[in-house]
């Protein structure tokens, strides 16, 4: 048990003395032995809960400030409804470990977020009470409701319930569900977690609406719920209902919070102590049993329960999600590497450009500091933006302020522009705007897996016309190339990099950085090794282990450029060496490697050929080295597979 820096429980328990000093939490094996318990056993296993997590993820690191936020509602939940055949969508999935904890998985806690361990996420592959598979913010209102009209179809009864935090429901995804629903009037509960927070603290109109109503004193809603008030009022109470009954609409406005959602068409209810068991307990009980739409507003802290955690300040955000810490100091153990990130350098070259660059400006989409640009924030205020979890306006906002002569970079992780891809192409490629897309985390990501790994981005911008796309090898690469994307106004740009920081194995390059020019690093006649990104390291030590062990000299080139891919120089080795290999951190489908293919077909050559990457396959979880040997793109791997392919006799 954290001892230190545990705070004051909200309500009196005592951690590990359960019933008869016997813990309860060992004894929670499904929803079944939640439902069995009373409520102040709830409550006292909610505190051995949180023990649990601190002990827990202080090993493993993980997502702890939204899990010990949640603690009280998720066991809410489970007692009051019929899991697995009642479904809870979670929004994101990361808030899920009490879930987890709860539906046989304690034991395997100690894997979270390993290889062939326990995913940090909801996923339908892992067990039968994570009814959808989550990852990206905004999804849990549309699978939910998608799920209550199979059921009305169907003729089912279940409970279908959305949870969603208040920065996830400023996804342009839950909206648009929210806006549907209303329409339809299909029963589903929808609850929204809010904790003031995103990863840092939450921007924007709707958190400061809900700011304001969650600030009001603790109020519950719901047209059911004032009829039974105001009806119960003795002599006059039948007689107010009358009066308020046709005063309806001022009465609403007067006396709902989430009025906002009521006009929208969702029965409103809240907000309430998300801390407090029995009040949960209660509003939940009423809630289930509307038989329409209902939006429950429940007021949670993040981090609850652990001091360092429930810093809502900037600061604070470290805790949604980060690697071991001490549990006694709240303090990370810091991980080895100690180098400067790419999302620092990044950070700081915008930063360096902006001081002399009067039109440069910066976008994130509610992550400043995963993309380094927290700095920026503070010393340019008036040119960051900070739109909230929005991908796909954050994409045509910088496409407005590109049309009126500013230079976006816009910074979003590779994963997550994939929610704006109708927008680049329409709003930015169609155009010819010169907004700078700035790809951080291409490649594998690690611990957050198939939802988190960027490994889509070169085949899903190298076939959009206009657009200049490129990917450094290491940080003096990366460092010009954002030169290049700062002076380059005719067109859009784009720059995929990855998490961390570049390796240092690399020779200097003899080809000075220019657009849709390759830089040969190595020369040998046998082969040629094309490589982008990431991958170049990797094929300079290939190609060292091909010389030594094989005897297999290869040249090797980084590519730079996806668009315009250098086709010059790949052409005028390939017709040496008629041999030609390329190596990505992306899917081979359609990625980097096709476009190599491409262009040697379109030139009429047609060497033997190697296309090696990421399978055809939504790659796992786990530590990235791991990864690379799971999927063959580790050096051994590598040269195995060069070297099979290049010593066949038909080769
Ligand atoms: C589409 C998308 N954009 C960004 C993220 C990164 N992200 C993960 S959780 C999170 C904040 C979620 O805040 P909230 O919904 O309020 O949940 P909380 O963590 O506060 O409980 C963000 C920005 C994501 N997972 N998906």
């Amino acid at each position: 048990m954290a001892e230190l820096l545990l705070s004051k429980p909200q309500e009196k328990t005592d951690p590990g003395k359960a019933i008869g000093n016997k813990p309860l939490l060992p004894s929670i094996f499904s929803p079944q032995d939640v439902k069995a318990l009373r409520a102040d056993e709830l409550k006292l296993l909610a505190s051995e809960i949180r023990g649990f997590l601190i002990d827990s993820l202080a090993q493993t690191g993980g997502h702890l400030a939204p899990n010990l936020g949640i603690v009280e509602l998720t066991l809410s939940l489970h007692k009051l409804f019929d899991l697995p055949k009642d479904e809870i969508i979670w929004d994101v999935g990361h808030q899920v470990y009490v879930h987890k904890l709860l539906t046989g998985r304690r034991h395997r806690f100690d894997t979270l977020r390993q290889y062939g361990g326990l995913s940090g996420f909801s996923n339908r592959e892992e067990s039968i009470y994570d009814s959808f598979t989550t990852g990206h913010g905004g999804t849990s209102i549309s699978s939910a409701f998608g799920k209550a009209c199979a059921r009305d179809l169907i003729g089912g009864k279940e409970h279908l319930i959305a949870v969603i935090g208040d920065g996830a429901m400023t996804e342009g995804m839950a909206l648009e569900a929210i806006n549907h629903i209303g329409h339809t009037q299909t029963r589903l509960i929808i609850i929204l977690n809010d904790n003031g927070m995103s990863i840092a603290p939450n921007v924007g109109g709707y958190s400061r609406y809900f700011d304001r109503v969650r600030n009001e004193p603790m109020f519950r809603s719901g047209k059911e719920y004032l009829t039974h008030l105001v009806k119960g009022i003795p002599n006059y109470g039948d007689r107010m209902y009358h009066l308020m009954s046709k005063m309806k609409d001022s009465f609403k406005y007067l006396l709902t919070p989430g009025v906002i959602f009521e006009e929208l068409g969702l029965r409103y209810v809240g907000p309430v102590d998300g801390h407090n068991i029995s009040e949960l307990m209660e509003v939940l009980g009423e809630v289930k049993s509307y038989n329409r739409p209902v939006l429950l507003h429940v007021k949670t802290m993040k981090g609850k329960g652990f001091s360092p955690a429930e810093d809502t300040s900037c600061k604070g955000a470290k805790w949604h999600g980060g690697g071991p810490f001490d549990k006694s100091t709240g303090k990370f153990i810091a991980a080895g590497d100690q180098r400067l990130t790419y999302s620092s350098i990044f950070g700081n070259k915008m930063i360096e450009l902006a001081q002399t660059d009067k039109s440069l400006c910066t976008i994130t989409a509610a992550m400043p500091d995963g993309t380094g640009l927290s700095q920026f924030a503070t010393k340019f205020p008036d040119r960051f933006f900070d739109v909230a979890m929005a991908e796909q306006h954050g994409v045509t906002f910088a496409a407005g302020l590109a049309s009126k002569g500013l230079k976006p970079f816009v910074a979003i992780y590779s994963t997550f522009l994939q929610r704006a891809y109708d927008q680049i192409i329409h709003d930015v490629c169609l155009q010819k705007l010169p907004v700078r897309l700035c790809l951080d985390r291409g490649g594998l990501v690690g611990a957050d897996g198939p939802t988190h790994h960027g490994v889509f981005d070169y085949a899903y911008l190298r076939c959009l016309p206009d657009l200049l796309f490129m990917s450094p090898r290491n940080h003096e690469e990366f460092d010009l190339m954002l030169e290049i994307m700062q002076g380059h106004d005719s067109g859009p740009s784009a720059i995929r990099y990855p998490r961390g920081a570049s390796p240092d194995n690399l020779p200097k390059g003899s080809v000075p950085l220019a657009i849709g020019k390759a830089d040969k690093l190595t020369d040998g006649e046998d082969l040629t090794i094309v490589a982008i990104g990431t991958m170049v390291s990797h094929a300079i030590s290939v190609a060292e282990c091909l010389k030594t062990e094989f005897s297999i000299r290869a040249t090797v080139i980084d590519a730079r450029f996806v668009k315009p891919l250098d086709e010059d120089l790949i052409l005028q080795e390939v017709k040496r060496t008629k041999h030609i290999v390329t190596i990505e951190e992306g899917t081979v489908t359609g990625g980097f490697g096709s476009c190599v293919l491409e262009s040697l077909s379109k030139n009429g050559e047609y060497p033997k050929t190697l296309v090696l990457g990421i399978p055809d396959q939504f790659v796992t979880h786990g530590d990235i080295q791991k990864l690379y040997q799971h999927i063959g793109l580790d050096v051994p791997s590598i040269v195995k597979a060069i070297s099979t392919w290049y010593l066949r006799k038909d080769a």
